[in-house]
């Protein structure tokens, strides 16, 4: 029998990279997505599964939505992506932060409960649910929480909510705590993707600087294509349980933007670069690399695009993003 997945968070990054593993291996896949005015399938797009997916309007904060399309699909697999994922903007709009990433998946476990409890769930937790939390300098799974934003804050209720249901009701309930995860089709506001259409643009004469904020932040930063596999997995296991994924290895905000001139052949970057204090964070999450035992051990999973690779692949993709928009 075909399995059926949901996916909320279908347009994001992880969505199209997670979408396009289980089509490849044989699922039926349903993508939840909030009602707009202009739709946005460009990640699809860029993975080529656009017409794939079985897309079904829906939103985190409207409870009956959920209830709905639980009732309707009966999912085998239900992969919760939805967030409003942007850390930086989790202190202007705290409300709906927490609307969306914590009460959103409250509705989304009601709704397996009382309508499909043998769905088998995955939730999107965080490193950042751990903040200024560690252990000689890594984070497991055994860490302490010490969130710093309103994000991270969100994201620790919806942690403890899946284990509560694993524990009270015995559903299938898995939490992912992933690390920084990035791709070709990471939203252009976060670090990474900034860095590299900047220097992408830079190389091609389009823009003069990049405006940043602090450089000295260190993140364990892997590739999303890579990561989806490691839900995947955590579904396929005879008990559900909660997974650090990352690649063990951490590198600073200026490694980053060292690498990605690098890689179009600028070595003088500090010349392209302005400290912008209006990226700096009202409290900062200095320092966050995974501990990766669990994973390795029990899922037998380990991160394969390096550090140097995934800053490569950004750049490439940025290169020619940008060379079509100076040519039109
Ligand atoms: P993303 O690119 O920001 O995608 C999040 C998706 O959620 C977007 O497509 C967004 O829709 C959708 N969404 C937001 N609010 C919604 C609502 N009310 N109802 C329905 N859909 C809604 O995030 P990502 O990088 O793919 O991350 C996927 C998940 O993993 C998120 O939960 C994130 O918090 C978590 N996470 C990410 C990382 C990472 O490094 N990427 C690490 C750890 C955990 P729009 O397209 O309309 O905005
Ligand atoms: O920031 C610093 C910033 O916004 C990384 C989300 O996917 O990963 C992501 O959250 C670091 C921070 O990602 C700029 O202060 C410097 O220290 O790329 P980011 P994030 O906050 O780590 C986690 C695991 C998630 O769960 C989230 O959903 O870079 N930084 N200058 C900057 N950050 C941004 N965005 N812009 C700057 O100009």
């Amino acid at each position: 029998m075909t399995k059926k997945a949901l996916i909320t968070g279908i347009l994001g990054q992880d969505g199209p990279y997670l979408a396009k593993l289980l089509l490849e291996k044989g699922y039926k896949v349903y993508g939840l997505m909030r009602r707009y005015s202009n739709p946005h399938f460009d990640n699809l797009h860029f993975l080529g599964i656009h017409g794939d997916i079985d897309f079904i309007e829906g939103d985190m904060i409207d409870e009956a939505s959920l209830l709905n399309i639980v009732k309707s699909i009966r999912p085998d697999e239900i992969y919760n992506l939805a967030a409003q994922s942007f850390v930086g903007s989790s202190w202007e709009q705290a409300k709906l932060t927490t609307e969306i990433n914590a009460l959103g998946v409250l509705y989304l476990l009601n709704s397996i409960k009382f309508l499909s409890p043998t769905s088998r769930y995955y939730q999107a937790s965080t490193s950042e649910m751990f903040g200024l939390g560690n252990d000689n300098g890594y984070q497991d799974e055994k860490t302490p929480f010490h969130p710093r934003s309103p994000y991270g804050i969100s994201k620790v209720y919806a942690y403890w909510m899946t284990v509560n249901f694993r524990e009270s009701y015995g559903l299938y309930t898995s939490n992912g705590i992933l690390f920084n995860h990035e791709s070709p089709i990471r939203g252009v506001q976060f670090v990474t993707r900034k860095i590299t259409d900047g220097v992408a643009k830079i190389k091609l004469g389009l823009a003069e600087t990049i405006s940043l904020g602090n450089l000295e932040a260190k993140r364990d930063w892997g590739f999303a294509g890579d990561y989806v596999e490691a839900m995947y997995l955590m579904l396929q296991q005879k008990e559900p349980d909660d997974y650090v994924v990352g690649t063990g290895m951490y590198h600073s905000v200026a490694d980053f933007v060292i690498a990605a001139f690098k890689a179009v052949g600028i070595t003088d970057w500090k010349k392209y670069v302005v400290i912008d204090p209006r990226f700096k964070r009202p409290a900062e999450v200095p320092h966050l690399r995974a501990r990766i035992d669990k994973v390795t051990q029990k899922l037998g999973w380990k991160s394969k695009v390096s550090f140097e690779e995934l800053v490569k692949m950004m750049v490439e993709a940025d290169l020619k993003r940008n060379e079509k928009k100076k040519h039109k």
